[in-house]
């Protein structure tokens, strides 16, 4: 018995790891002040075609306050649009057919139905901040950046639950081993 117990203990430590490992990396979470705004601030990568925080988790309907930043030495401009869950592909291509519309490329943003919250484009050392109100709806509900020859790798997912989003919900979709 003490054997298991004992990998136990070592399961449990390493699943810690692995759950610092992920909120250190890739995992934003919208923090949750007093009057119930939850603020999450993604930054795009100076070199490469990434955001900073590639999943981040809101409560249906709840205030977000987003702080979208494209760094100063960034080689390139960004932004970031949410748009409705499984309609990622559908505004890439959209945007990927007006590519040679230089007037569109200033502000590559389709505006369909299917957007739901966007940035302007910003420039390197430009910030936006842009105040919006979650989807009823819960379900996963993609963001990307449409500047040319992005969006297919640019890009993360709102995962917006019923629930109030708590940090034991994350660790529990995190950690939990399999089986
Ligand atoms: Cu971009």
């Amino acid at each position: 018995m003490k054997n298991i117990s004992q990998l136990h203990q070592a399961l449990y430590i390493s699943a810690i790891g692995v759950f610092l490992t992920l909120l250190n990396t890739s995992v934003g979470f919208a923090k949750e002040s007093s009057d119930q705004l939850h603020e999450i601030k993604i930054a795009a990568d100076k070199t490469n075609l990434k955001f900073d925080i590639t999943e981040f988790t809101v409560a249906a309907g709840a205030s977000v306050r987003l702080v979208f930043i494209n760094p100063e030495g960034s080689l390139q401009p960004h932004n970031i649009l949410f748009v409705k869950p499984g309609a990622a592909v559908r505004v890439g291509m959209l945007v990927n057919r007006k590519m040679s519309d230089s007037e569109f490329l200033k502000n590559p943003n389709p505006g369909t139905s299917d957007v739901l919250v966007a940035s302007t484009l910003l420039q390197a050392g430009e910030k936006q901040v842009i105040d919006f109100t979650a989807p009823q709806v819960p379900g996963d509900y993609p963001y990307l950046c449409t500047y040319p020859g992005h969006w297919a790798v640019m890009k993360g997912v709102m995962k917006v639950r019923a629930l109030s989003a708590d940090r034991s919900n994350l660790a529990d979709e995190k950690v939990k081993p399999k089986g």
